[in-house]
């Protein structure tokens, strides 16, 4: 989690085994969940989930709480392994900013204070700061003022602070770690709300809080209604036409923001059985989408590994022939001959790199198994296991789609 820009995918792609899109434009990138995995040699595989934030640029927050809420209820609601939350914050941002702040609240509301321990804090950013010698220092006081208990200081605890990445695969593996090793089951408070309490969206903590929201901006709307009446009074006695205009095009255009907000407010008053209609489709598409990419992506491989394959046994083959050989060839045969074995070897070596490096030569190697022993994507897993109705289970196997309320 974490604001827009604040590198929650760039993270990610440090370590996923699947393609991550980094959005370098002035607006939010990622709009809904992404799902993404990697195999970690200490841990096994581990699943991503990339979240957009709150306050960004494209959603509103309703849209993003019903977007996170959903995947969190919905992961509990199957029994799902879920070891915890990385909250990234810039250690470029000169202030605590509205959505920083909104994005700390929202987090911790959803967690509840036992889970705090669940949550791994970290800066991005850091080679920003640390091309200079003022830069590394304005970083460090930064960090101390995030660890006052108005910012981040009450979901840090004994032993945890706030961690530097540094922008390597390294540092992203270590903050993962720091969850995935505290080997616990995690039930944050949204999903006890939602699950087990049966409370709609809007009755749980983070939906009250997004209330508390609307109803400041309802004040704000208020405030900024009177002052204008104000403005308008003074214009209608001077008779000033151009300031009475544009005092109804704020007035307007004021009125159609309360109304969007009131609109989605009202679209927190949703239980979890109606969410999951509403994103349904949503979340079929997602699967099938990605079923289909997976497909793709392993045609690609196999016939990849073939022909690695085929390179390994030429390679081997030409290798015996030249040092059998090599002496009557350079005995009997001008060196062209010579020359030109070694260009074809050297021309088989240079396609078998580029192979490995096309796929990645870490991942395929961990990947090429015997026929028949493949094992099926951990992505795919997660969502059968979610949302198994959509790949054929029967529905009282651990559909979602039919939502039972839990016996306590
Ligand atoms: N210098 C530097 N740039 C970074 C770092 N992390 C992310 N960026 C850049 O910041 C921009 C936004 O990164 P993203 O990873 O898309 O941020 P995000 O948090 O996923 O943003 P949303 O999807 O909009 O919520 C991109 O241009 C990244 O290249 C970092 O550690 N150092
Ligand atoms: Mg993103």
């Amino acid at each position: 989690m974490g604001v827009t820009g604040s590198g929650k995918s760039t993270f990610i792609s440090l370590l996923a085994d699947q393609p991550v899109e980094v959005g370098h434009s002035l607006h939010s990138s990622t709009v809904d969940i992404r799902i993404y995995s990697f195999d970690d040699e200490r841990e096994g595989t581990i699943v991503l989930i990339d979240t957009p934030g709150f306050d960004d640029t494209t959603r509103s927050n309703t849209e993003v709480l019903k977007e996170i809420a959903f995947f969190l209820a919905a992961l509990y609601k199957q029994n799902l392994c879920f070891c915890g939350i990385i909250y990234l914050h810039r250690i470029t941002d000169p202030r605590m900013q509205g959505s920083t702040m909104k994005n700390l609240r929202m987090l911790q509301l959803m967690c509840g204070k036992e889970n705090f321990k669940h949550v791994a804090l970290a800066t991005t950013m850091w080679e920003n700061m640390k091309s200079s010698e003022k830069g590394e220092r304005i970083g460090h006081q930064r960090l101390m003022e995030m660890r006052r208990p108005d910012f981040f200081g009450q979901i840090l605890g004994e032993g945890r602070d706030i961690i530097q990445h540094d922008g390597s695969p390294e540092s992203a593996r270590k903050i993962v770690r720091l969850l995935t090793e505290q080997n616990k089951k995690v039930v944050l408070d949204i999903q006890y709300e939602l699950i087990d309490e049966g409370m709609s969206l809007d009755e749980t903590s983070a939906g009250q809080y997004l209330r508390e929201d609307f109803l400041e901006a309802q004040k704000r709307f208020d405030a900024e209604i009177a002052e204008l009446q104000g403005i308008m009074e003074d214009a209608m006695n001077e008779k000033d036409e151009e300031t009475m205009q544009a005092i109804r095009a704020e007035r307007k255009a004021a009125e159609t923001r309360i109304m969007r907000h009131a609109q989605d407010w009202e679209g927190l008053n949703i239980t979890m059985q109606q969410l999951t209609h509403e994103k349904h489709l949503q979340y079929r598409d997602l699967a099938m989408n990605f079923r289909e990419r997976e497909q793709a992506r392993s045609t690609k491989m196999q016939a990849a590994e073939r022909r690695i394959r085929e390179l390994e046994i030429m390679l081997n083959e030409m290798e015996r022939e030249r040092k059998t050989e090599s002496t009557r060839i350079s005995r009997e045969s001008p060196p062209r001959k010579l020359n030109r074995s070694r260009e074809q070897t050297r021309d088989r070596q240079r396609e078998r790199l580029e192979l490995h490096r096309d796929l990645s030569q870490p991942t395929i190697e961990r990947r090429i198994r015997p026929r028949g022993k493949r094992r099926e994507s951990p992505i795919l897993m997660l969502l059968k296991g979610m949302f198994g109705g959509l790949f054929g289970y029967p529905e009282d196997e651990g559909s979602p789609w039919v939502i039972r309320r839990q016996t306590s």
